[in-house]
């Protein structure tokens, strides 16, 4: 199957630092397919909904106010396992364990500053998606270079 999707976010500091084209591009290179795309500005409830399972955490507070800092570019991409290579993009969560060639590991040294979101599992994919978009903003098209990406 081609058609999983993942809901990948740049967080105010990959904004503001001009990575919007970078990180898209990473993506597009890779062969995934942009199905949905906008600049937001979230209320500090939808951030706190979207972290709500790191709600105990002690950098809990911290995370919702830097990702109330500027806009987010949130985006949905879909492909063959779109969840999960979405991650490999990313990197690790701590910047400094992330490896070279990943987002985090190219632009970022600070785990409360790493640039990027990617859904861990199909599941909360989901639930993300269905929290930063409504039904009909996520686009359902074929890709061109369908065939020329998947055998
Ligand atoms: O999914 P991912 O973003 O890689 O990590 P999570 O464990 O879901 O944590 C979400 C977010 O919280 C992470 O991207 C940075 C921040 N964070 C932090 O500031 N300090 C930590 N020790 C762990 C996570
Ligand atoms: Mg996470």
């Amino acid at each position: 199957m081609s058609d999983e999707k993942t809901f990948i976010a740049i967080k105010p500091d990959g904004v503001q630092r001009g990575l919007v084209g970078e990180i898209i591009s990473r993506f597009e290179k890779r062969g995934y397919k942009l199905v949905a795309m906008k600049l937001v500005s979230p209320s500090k409830e939808h951030l706190e909904k979207h972290y709500e399972d790191l709600s105990d955490k002690p950098f809990y507070k911290g995370l919702v106010t830097y990702m109330l800092s500027g806009p987010i570019c949130a985006m949905v991409w879909q492909g063959r396992e779109a969840v999960k290579t979405g991650r490999t993009l990313l990197g690790a969560t701590n910047p400094l364990a992330s490896a070279p060639g990943t987002i985090r590991g190219d632009f970022a040294i600070d785990v409360g500053r790493n640039v990027c979101h990617g859904s861990d599992a199909v599941e909360s994919a989901k639930k993300e998606i269905d929290l930063w978009f409504k039904p009909e903003e996520v686009l359902n098209y074929k890709q061109a270079q369908h065939e020329w990406i998947y055998e």
